[in-house]
């Protein structure tokens, strides 16, 4: 069982692959780039690999004179240091962050934002200490209803003065949630600039927005945070002109992807490939994954392999040989443990989040 592979090994499948595969760019200044999925199967996304999804240019902070500051509604106010943080229990975890813009640019008609085609998405493993942990040396008091975490991160959004930093709120019972943490390393290093250095929260199971960078304060309320980035953004927006009201976006939806081949890719009959992917969910595990190579018509059960954690994607195999010349459609679905399947496609919504329609692509067989 092989569980990650090389540009080498995956040649020797025979797919045509990058010899030196880097991070595809979205978007410059600030610079956001997906994982090149279609180059890359392994469980653990190597960091220079890892997307990056930044609103503002990355700040730049001094580890030794940094403090996380915890306050609102709280019994004892705390301006933490890195070491204090690091002398509390040290929890690891393998989480695999989704940007809620993933695949934003399969929605039709195409909604505004960063154009992200399918690799918003990666798994690292991250360490640091449980968010509760620290929650509980500052004794939240009972007034406190939400937790709001600020990144030192600032700039402008549309329709606003003066500039504003990256926040977002958790409701409380996430807050406390064991497996949500504080990271200060990833993949066994130091956590780089780009992805929060020197400290960014971890949230399991939730899109990628909830995970701030660059954190420099936890405040609790006593109320709803409504700032720009939990309320104009980050919710699903009816299509214009429409009254109904915004939704919240939820858990990460049960999603999956085919690694390879790619689209477009050149297959020889009789010979026989592995197509590879992955598959995630926030709700819980990967149950089934399923694909078809007559574009839906039949499906079948692929293998799940490799490792396993509650909150990290799953990889998935099936060998395939192609016999009949010509353009077949593949397509992959995966069901997680609750029963929740991908719908054919998913709604559109006005600021394109949550896709995790049916994928769907087309190779040719010579
Ligand atoms: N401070 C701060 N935190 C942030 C962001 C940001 O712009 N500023 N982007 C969020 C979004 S939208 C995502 S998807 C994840 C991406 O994390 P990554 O860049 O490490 O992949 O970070 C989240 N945390
Ligand atoms: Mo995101």
């Amino acid at each position: 069982m092989t569980t990650a592979q090389s540009p080498d090994e995956l040649a020797r499948n025979g797919l045509p692959v990058e010899a030196e595969p880097a991070l595809v760019p979205r978007q410059t200044a600030p610079d956001n780039a997906e994982f090149p999925i279609q180059q890359w199967w392994s469980w653990i996304t190597p960091t220079r690999l890892f997307y990056v999804r930044s609103h503002f240019a990355v700040p730049a902070l001094d580890p030794a004179s940094w403090r996380l500051v915890v306050d609102g509604e709280v019994e004892r106010p705390l301006a933490l240091s890195l070491a204090d943080l690091q002398a509390l229990p040290r929890q690891r975890r393998v989480a695999t962050l989704e940007c809620a813009g993933n695949r934003r640019t399969e929605f039709e008609p195409r909604p505004p934002g960063v154009p992200w085609q399918d690799g918003a998405v990666s798994s690292a493993e991250w360490e640091g200490v449980a968010l509760a942990d620290v929650l509980s040396l500052a004794r939240p008091r009972a007034a406190a209803q939400e937790l709001l975490l600020e990144g030192a991160d600032q700039g402008m959004v549309a329709g606003g003065e003066p500039p504003i930093r990256f926040a977002r709120s958790l409701s409380r019972e996430r807050a406390l949630h064991p497996d949500t943490l504080l990271a200060d390393r990833m993949n066994g290093d130091p956590l780089p600039a780009d992805h929060g250095a020197p400290l960014r929260a971890v949230v399991p199971g939730r899109y990628g927005m909830d995970s701030v960078k660059w954190l420099v304060r936890l405040r609790l309320l006593d109320r709803a945070f409504d700032g720009h980035f939990q309320v104009n953004d980050y919710r699903l927006f009816p299509p214009a002109g429409s009254t109904a009201p915004p939704r919240p976006i939820g858990p990460v939806r049960v999603n999956s992807l085919i690694t390879w081949p790619a689209g477009g890719a050149e297959l020889r009959a009789g010979r026989e490939i592995r197509l590879v992917g992955y598959a995630w969910s926030g709700s819980g595990a990967i149950r089934d994954v399923e694909v078809s190579v007559d574009g839906g018509a039949t499906w079948k059960a692929a293998a799940l392999v490799g490792p396993e954690a509650p909150h990290a994607w799953r990889l998935w195999e099936l060998g395939w040989k192609p016999e009949a010349p010509g353009a077949h459609r593949l397509a992959v679905r995966a069901v997680d443990s609750t029963g929740a399947t991908q719908p054919e496609q998913a709604d559109w919504n006005a600021k394109g989040y949550a896709n995790n329609g049916v994928r769907r692509l087309e190779v040719q067989v010579r």
